[in-house]
């Protein structure tokens, strides 16, 4: 994503925040304090390259990709809490219920999750996609967030907090709590670039293997973090499960599935040097 959509989609996310009053104005006080504090943008840059790569304008996907950033930061708030994983950090800050108390965060999560399906019908209203265009992106946004999604995902993870869960178990797991949101992403670029059903499905398989590719990184990353709620917890990662060699090796071959799903773009090359990013990156 260049520096000029980079600019574009941080005062897109800002601007998306619901109207307020006197008595309001704390909870997008919250929302912001944790839409602001330090995310890679993935998704949003997933559904801006997604739209691009499929011959739209990026600036058509803004909305949308907005919208993913809130469901995915309402998610980070949800796991960080003390029912959760009871992280006190989140990117180096204090987690949202840390700084604003946990009644607070969880109200701040909702508004965040409320919000998004708000930004879909703005992004309709003012005329950057149709109304069948956004009631597509209603539809594949509240199924890939919800129960058939990651919220499916996240209550694996949970029943298998105290059980030791199989390669299988993670693999089905990830897809739903990490992979889901991730496909939203693409497929809403694909959406608002108003792409056939052939590209959406390539996007799907994309986002499949980019899911399990940035999940297994992640666990690498987080294998040496001491800090780590999953390491100290002794819960199930690639890591444990696989060892560190074979976990590497995943990553990289399902990168390069995803890469593969790439074909089926006419546009596709700022996309393959950004999942090829999402295997070296460091954080
Ligand atoms: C409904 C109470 C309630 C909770 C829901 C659904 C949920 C809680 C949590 C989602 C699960 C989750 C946190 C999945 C992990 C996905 C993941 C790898 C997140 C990190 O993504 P990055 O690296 O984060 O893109 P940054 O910080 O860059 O934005």
């Amino acid at each position: 994503m260049n520096d000029l959509l980079s600019a574009e989609i941080e005062e897109t996310i800002k601007s998306c925040l619901p109207e307020t009053c006197e008595l309001t104005a704390g909870v997008n006080e919250m929302m912001l304090y944790s839409l602001e504090s330090g995310g890679k943008r993935v998704r949003p840059a997933l559904c801006l390259m997604f739209c691009a790569a499929a011959g739209g304008e990026a600036e058509n996907a803004m909305y949308f990709a907005s919208a993913v950033e809130y469901i995915h930061t309402y998610s980070l708030i949800h796991d960080d809490l003390p029912c959760m994983d009871n992280d006190d950090f989140r990117r180096g800050k204090p987690s949202s219920h840390k700084k604003f108390g946990e009644a607070n965060a969880l109200l701040a999560g909702d508004a965040l999750l409320t919000r998004a399906f708000g930004i879909l019908a703005k992004a309709a209203k003012e005329g950057k996609v149709g109304a069948e265009g956004c009631l597509r992106a209603v539809k594949e946004l509240s199924r890939l967030a919800g129960a058939q999604g990651m919220v499916g995902g996240q209550d694996i993870d949970l029943m298998f907090e105290k059980k030791e869960a199989s390669g299988e178990v993670l693999f089905t797991m990830d897809a739903l709590k990490t992979g889901a949101l991730i496909e939203a992403a693409c497929v809403l670029g694909c959406i608002a670039a108003g792409a056939n059903d052939q590209r959406i499905a390539a996007a799907r398989e994309f986002a499949e293997n980019l899911g399990l590719a940035f999940q297994i990184t992640d666990d690498i990353l987080e294998y040496n973090d001491e800090n780590n709620s999953d390491v100290l917890n002794g819960k199930a990662t690639y890591v444990s499960v696989f060892g560190m060699e074979k976990a590497r090796a995943l990553a990289s071959e399902f990168t390069e599935k995803a890469v593969r799903a790439l074909d089926e773009f006419e546009r596709p090359e700022e996309l393959r040097l950004f999942a090829l990013s999402l295997l070296g990156r460091k954080k």
